[in-house]
C-alpha cells in the first residue's frame, strides 16, 4: 500500500468527469487500498479516486469515530438515488482545499447505490456525517468541489489564494 500525493487547488485535474470502473482488476483492488491509506493518513473521512489523480468513479470513506475500530468502504460507481427534503448544515473541509472550512447546506439523508469489490451491488441509507460524506464524494467525481456550494465571493477568494499559493510554489519563493 502507497501513500499517493494529493491533487490540490487549483489543479485542473479536480474539474474532470471520471469515467466509470469497467472491471474489477487487480490494479482498481491496489488503487482501493492506496486510497485508504493516503485517506488515513491525511487524515480524512473520504477520499475521491481524481484527488490523487485517478479519473475513475471509485471513492474510500470512513466516518467512525474509532482509529482502533476502523469500518473502511470502497464505493465503485456511486451514485445518489434518493435525497430527504429537510436539509442539514454541516462544516466541510476538503484533502484538496487544505486548512479551508465552510459550512455547506445539503439534503439531510440520501440514499446510494454502489458496488463493492466483490462486485455486489449495494443500496444503503445514511445520515448524519456519512450523508454529507458521501455527497461531497460523489460531488468530486462530476468535478464538483464543495466551494462551489459557496457564494461566489466566497469561492472568488479561496480560488485567489490557492492560485497565489501555488505560483509562490512554483516559483520557489
Ligand atoms: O473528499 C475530501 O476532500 C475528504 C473530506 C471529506 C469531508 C469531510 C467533512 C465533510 C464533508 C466531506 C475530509 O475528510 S476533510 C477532513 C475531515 O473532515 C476529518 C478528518 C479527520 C477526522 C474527522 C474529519
Ligand atoms: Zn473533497
Amino acid at each position: 500500500m502507497t501513500i499517493r500525493p494529493l491533487v490540490i487547488l487549483p489543479d485542473p485535474k479536480l474539474r474532470l468527469v471520471s469515467e466509470p470502473v469497467k472491471e474489477i482488476t487487480d490494479e482498481i483492488r491496489t488503487l482501493a487500498a492506496d486510497m485508504l491509506e493516503t485517506m488515513y493518513d491525511a487524515p480524512g473521512v473520504g477520499l475521491a479516486a481524481i484527488q490523487i489523480g485517478v479519473p475513475l468513479r471509485m471513492v474510500t470513506m470512513d466516518v467512525s469515530k474509532s482509529e482502533t475500530e476502523r469500518q473502511p468502504l470502497v464505493l465503485l460507481n456511486p451514485e445518489i438515488v434518493w435525497t430527504s427534503e429537510e436539509k442539514r448544515t454541516y462544516e466541510e473541509g476538503c484533502l484538496s482545499i487544505p486548512e479551508y472550512y465552510e459550512e455547506v447546506e445539503r439534503p439531510d439523508r440520501v440514499k446510494f447505490r454502489y458496488m463493492d469489490l466483490d462486485g455486489q451491488t449495494i443500496e444503503q441509507e445514511a445520515r448524519d456525517l456519512m450523508a454529507t460524506c458521501v455527497q461531497h464524494e460523489i460531488d468530486h467525481l462530476n468535478g464538483v468541489l464543495f466551494i462551489d456550494h459557496l457564494s461566489k465571493l466566497k469561492r472568488d477568494r479561496v480560488m485567489t489564494k490557492f492560485k497565489k499559493a501555488a505560483k509562490r510554489e512554483a516559483s520557489g519563493a
